[in-house]
């Protein structure tokens, strides 16, 4: 088998330098919370390939569930002759996510294609044209999703123009706001809405529970509630981007659940199907049948390779009760985490929930962002055997996103490699 450094040198001539990767080492085989290279080394999965394999790699259900259906059939279209697997996923989401009200679903390819289909559906059925998204959201790498994003660098740089009727208000911050309460924080945003953009010309209102990309930042409590609130008010369609937070990640089945907020719509993707791709929109029915026939689709969007592995994966999370074991990797990691920043004072702040944990690296005595120490320490971690990620909009995050699987000797042993890092 060729090594990594092979393969990277390959790489470097083959594939394009616009897709980076955290680490130059290449993939054998991952499975609970490790992964191992092609040389055999080994690190512990604290990324889960970016929140997505939370029942964990090659999940055993969804590797039989894949089997079984790619030798069935691999593709017919849904929008061609459908099959069973795709309105059975939607049952499942529809029962899932929060909110007792009748609502629908549609799939889709990536978390991008969803929220891209989310504004479609918000402003189909409003007739309304502005989204308004938040001081440091991440959204996707589409044109649309691009402009509901915030980070320039590197997500948009000489990428534009990008597409209009975006508008971008304050988020709740606590770290970074003074620690506006979480009514506070909201009544800044909504005025900023009223006065700059008006009510009545919104569609949707788009939001991170809790911010992925963009730091991992919690907004302060009642924040959500407050703009839900004002959202039902004015007509304007709430949308929850759990792409991020969703199937377990924080604790519960769904982030919103934390605060008893209802989203009109919920955009769902990464943790969806064990490592395939599979994004969805589930909402409210009269929000998404608004939409005429033939409005909503995509060649490959919910594939039926993809919806297997999504039942199988819901199964497994149900199975294995991985919203506890979220609460469980939640409740030691923030022990060992809060430890580490009592005797460190680069770190400013740890928070998240559950399974979604981070810790905020800054200038010691300021609030500073610091990415040089952040990246460091970040590399300690990888030359360990540890796999972390960065995030925030001052790239100063350090975030952790273990699969739910991991195992408890696993989770010390990443543990005890972080906390080497900070030294
Ligand atoms: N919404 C909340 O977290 C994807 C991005 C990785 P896609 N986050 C990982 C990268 O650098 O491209 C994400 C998200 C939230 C939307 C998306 C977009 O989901 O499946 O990557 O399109």
């Amino acid at each position: 088998m060729a090594t990594s450094e092979e393969l990277h040198k390959r790489r470097v001539e083959a594939v394009a330098r616009g897709v980076g990767s955290t680490i130059p080492a290449y993939v054998d085989r991952a499975g609970g919370g490790t992964i191992t290279d092609v040389d055999g080394r080994e690190w512990i999965d604290f990324a889960a390939g970016i929140a997505v394999t939370n029942v964990g790699n090659s999940a055993p259900r969804v590797v039989e569930a894949v089997r079984a259906q790619v030798e069935r059939f691999t593709h017919t279209c849904f929008m061609v002759a459908p099959y069973e697997s795709y309105v059975a996923v939607c049952e499942q989401l529809n029962a899932l996510t929060p909110g007792g009200f009748e609502k629908r679903s549609a799939l889709f390819n990536s978390g991008a294609e969803a929220v891209e289909n989310a504004v479609k559906i918000a402003r189909h059925a409003t007739g309304r044209p502005a989204v308004v998204v938040f001081d440091h959201a991440y959204h996707g790498r589409t044109n649309l999703t691009m402009a509901l994003t915030a980070k320039n660098m590197p997500y948009k740089h000489r990428f534009g123009p990008f597409a209009g009727e975006v508008y971008r208000v304050p988020m709740s911050y606590p770290l970074r706001d003074g620690g506006l309460d979480g009514a506070t924080a909201a009544a800044r945003s909504i005025e900023m809405i009223e006065k700059q953009v008006g009510a009545e010309n919104v569609a949707a209102l788009l939001i991170e529970p809790i911010q992925g990309e963009g730091g991992f930042v919690v907004p302060a409590p009642g924040f959500l509630p407050a703009l839900r609130e004002w959202a039902t008010a004015a007509g304007v369609v709430f949308v929850a981007d759990e792409i991020q937070t969703g199937f377990c990640r924080t604790g519960d089945w769904f982030a919103c659940e934390h605060e008893g907020v209802e989203p009109d719509l919920i955009t769902l993707a990464k943790g969806i199907a064990g490592g395939l791709p599979l994004a969805a929109v589930t909402g409210r029915a009269e929000l998404m049948d608004a939409v005429h026939v033939g409005g909503l689709g995509g060649t490959y969007g919910g594939n039926p390779i993809a919806c297997a592995a999504a039942l199988a994966s819901v199964e497994t999370m149900r199975e294995l009760d991985l919203a506890a074991a979220a609460r469980r990797i939640g409740a030691v990691m923030g022990e060992r985490l809060r430890a580490i920043a009592a005797g460190d004072p680069r770190v400013a702040e740890v928070r998240g929930r559950g399974a979604m944990l981070a810790v905020e690296i800054v200038v010691p005595g300021t609030l500073t962002p610091d990415p040089a120490a952040t990246a460091a320490i970040s590399a300690a971690c990888h030359a360990a055997g540890l796999l972390t990620l960065t995030c925030g909009t001052y790239g100063n995050v350090l975030r952790f996103l273990p699969p739910l699987v991991i195992s408890d000797d696993e989770l010390g042993r990443g543990l005890d490699i972080l906390a080497a890092a900070f030294g």
